[in-house]
């Protein structure tokens, strides 16, 4: 979606810190940290919420979940991590681009 500031992140049009990347998947640190490591999983392919989610996005979404431990421990979080996937505006979600939050303190 051309007006979507995720997908222009995803696509390097916006810089961000990114953490990882493949053909599906970015990875990038939260703009305004919730804790001392905080990243954002996003998939390369524009989906507003979870809530749009069906089917076709299982491989996708197993991929962000799986991808959670791996980037928490290369990030330090030996002790664990919290994950939050915000849907929809009374779910807290404010920008409208699929994305797991990961964070955590060392
Ligand atoms: P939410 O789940 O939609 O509420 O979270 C959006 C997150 O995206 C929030 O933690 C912001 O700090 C973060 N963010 C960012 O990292 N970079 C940006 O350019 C923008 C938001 I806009």
């Amino acid at each position: 979606m051309s007006d979507c500031i995720f997908c222009k992140i995803a696509k390097g049009e916006i810089p961000a810190k990114k953490a990882y990347e493949d053909d599906d998947v970015v990875v990038f640190h939260d703009i305004n940290p919730k804790a001392d490591v905080h990243l954002l999983l996003i998939p390369k392919l524009h989906v507003e919420s979870l809530a749009q989610c069906d089917i076709r996005h299982q491989q996708m979404l197993g991929k962000l979940l799986l991808l959670a431990p791996v980037l928490a421990a290369e990030h330090g979080l030996a002790q664990g991590f919290k994950t939050a996937i915000n849907t929809g505006v009374g779910g807290g979600q404010e920008v409208f681009h699929l994305h797991v939050h990961v964070y955590g303190n060392r």
